[in-house]
């Protein structure tokens, strides 16, 4: 049955202050660096959760919104991720990943070690949901993995916006993460993002990003 229709809702600006917002964004958004060193001063929940709702607005395939996010402080829970994923790190530094991806990785300075995983106050794991039961019928996801790529995109600026650091973390592969934290079978990870506060002495590299005339083009 067809939903009911309601009006779209989005208020008039002027152009000038559109242009504003883009280039306040924008100089924020220039900001937004993946963390690996964190803080362990805590987050309060209530902010995890206020982030995560602003990445549930994000639009998915037949509104399926195919993502659930599991929000980690406990540090028991949290070692035993820590513990997990560098045991699949290694595996990987050490005889999964070809020469030419480690040397990709080289200007990053990544390697198997993950303490932020124990001191970051969170961790957040989004779970890409492919079908789902609902009144015991089994339904398809659509574009699964667009969609929660979408609300974990919004997730990040949210958390950046609101005064936080994450990193985009993916050990692989993630299915321990199902394990640990109880998932059923029907939810794959998709990203695990530690948030928090980055440390005293926290660096980044220096590296530049494309040019917006590099990645984009205007009509043919
Ligand atoms: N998962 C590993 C390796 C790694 C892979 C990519 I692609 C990166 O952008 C960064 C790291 C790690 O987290 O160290």
């Amino acid at each position: 049955m067809p939903a009911r229709m309601i009006p779209f809702g989005l208020p008039q600006r002027t152009e000038s202050w559109m242009l504003g917002r883009a280039d306040a964004l924008l100089a924020e958004r220039r900001a937004r660096r993946s963390c690996r060193y964190f803080s362990d001063k805590p987050v309060p929940r209530e902010l995890i959760e206020r982030l995560v709702a602003v990445a549930n607005t994000a639009p998915s395939g037949a509104n399926c919104q195919p993502w659930r996010f599991v929000a980690v402080d406990d540090p028991e829970v949290k070692r035993e991720v820590r513990v997990a994923a560098e045991a699949e790190e290694r595996e990987s530094y050490e005889h999964r990943m070809p020469q030419p991806w480690l040397d990709a990785l080289e200007p990053i300075g990544t390697d198997a070690h993950k303490p932020f995983l124990e001191i970051a106050p969170w961790l957040v794991l989004i779970f890409r949901v492919d079908w789902e039961i609902v009144d015991g019928e089994k339904h398809k996801s659509y574009y699964p993995i667009e969609s929660v790529g979408l609300a974990a995109g919004l997730f990040l600026m949210a958390c950046h916006q609101s005064g936080l650091a994450t990193l985009t973390h993916t050990p692989s592969p993630m299915r321990f993460l199902r394990r640990i934290l109880n998932r059923p079978d029907n939810e794959k990870p998709f990203l695990l993002v530690p948030v928090g506060y980055p440390a005293d002495v926290c660096t980044v590299p220096d590296l530049p990003k494309k040019s917006v005339s590099e990645v984009l083009q205007w009509n043919r």
